[in-house]
């Protein structure tokens, strides 16, 4: 797969960054974000996933090694975890990192902010049918279509650990329609057939590297090979004013509100930022994500494949054992 281009040097000129950005759909930064705070939110969040005894005992955490089989967005399990994540402040609070707000305005002009709506990624291994299937960003944030989404993993993220792909030029495909999928969101772009002559696009990210891409750029996960958790946080960024949905001003998944995410925050700034701001909201348009006639039969011969690999992990699996320290 060839890799994303890297526009580092862009950085000091913001029109070439657009042009570049309205020309591909997407733009890659090498270490634009300062590693530092990176580190910091995963250690965080990986003594969340130790905690809950995802980690395998005996292997340093900040590896993320996995021992379970996959735990993945929607079961309980994932939750007692994930609603954790979504309490650090350091999590909502690199959506406001520098570096990144300065790429954002180079798209969006002054005004440009972070949704409060901020998501975590823990992707295990052997989750391949769970990954992110090729979607537009659009059909679920709505809104204006210049909202722009910011991926960062927490760690160096080699293709091999299911990092993110775009399909170059796929922005410029307008709206599409979706079908089925069981990974994330249960829904996938219905590729037209001018995808066919698009290349998808992916890179061995280092830690501090981003990609920031359009709301209509068709892009995916590849899958996580590694025994590793593929730790990844992203954002999305749009100008005030433009229109957005009231569920991207609400947390993720929205299990808690805002007073009980901010309960032990210090940062004041970082609460209710957007009250001050030019917010125009418009209503959601569930229509976007209408699925096909025929998508219960696709769902159910996908969820039955599901269930036989996960009845396969089960098995490979079974109950950890107390103490192993391989
Ligand atoms: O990290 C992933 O698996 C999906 C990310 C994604 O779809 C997004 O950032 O919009």
């Amino acid at each position: 797969m060839k890799a994303f281009l890297n526009s580092s040097e862009l950085l000091h000129d913001p029109g070439a960054m657009k042009q570049r950005f309205d020309r591909d759909g997407y733009v890659y930064l090498s270490g634009l974000v300062d590693t530092g705070p990176l580190l910091e939110l995963k250690r965080q969040i990986v003594a969340i996933c130790d905690d809950c005894g995802w980690l395998k005992p005996g292997v340093e955490p900040m590896t993320a090694t996995t021992w379970t089989a996959p735990k993945v967005e929607g079961e309980e399990e994932y939750f007692q975890v994930y609603d954790r994540i979504q309490r650090l402040q350091d999590f909502h609070g690199l959506a406001h990192d520098p570096a990144v707000i300065t790429l954002m305005q180079s798209l969006l002009g002054e005004t440009a902010f972070p949704h409060p709506l901020s998501i975590a990624r823990l992707v295990f291994p052997e989750s391949q049918e769970w990954s992110t299937p090729p979607h537009q960003d659009f059909v679920n944030n709505q809104g204006t279509k210049d909202l722009y989404a910011c991926w960062i993993p927490l760690s160096d993220c080699p293709k091999s650990m299911g990092s993110l792909a775009v399909l170059e030029g796929s922005h410029k495909l307008g709206l599409l329609p979706v079908e089925y999928s069981l990974g994330a969101g249960h829904r996938q772009t219905s590729m037209p057939a001018e995808a066919a002559s698009m290349q998808w696009l992916s890179s061995d990210f280092k830690l501090g590297d981003v990609i920031a891409f359009h709301s209509l750029a068709i892009h995916r996960a590849l899958p996580n090979d590694t025994n590793r958790m593929r730790i990844s946080v992203d954002y999305r960024y749009q100008a005030e004013g433009d229109e957005m949905i009231e569920r991207c001003l609400r947390p993720h998944f929205e299990r808690e509100g805002w007073a009980e995410i901010y309960q032990d925050w210090s940062r004041e700034e970082l609460k209710y930022y957007w009250e001050d701001k030019n917010i125009t909201t418009v209503p959601f348009d569930a229509t976007l994500g209408d699925l096909p006639d025929d998508h219960l039969s696709t769902a159910i011969k996908l969820q039955r494949s599901f269930n036989k690999s996960r009845a396969a992990l089960a098995e490979k699996y079974g109950t950890p054992p107390d103490n192993d320290n391989a």
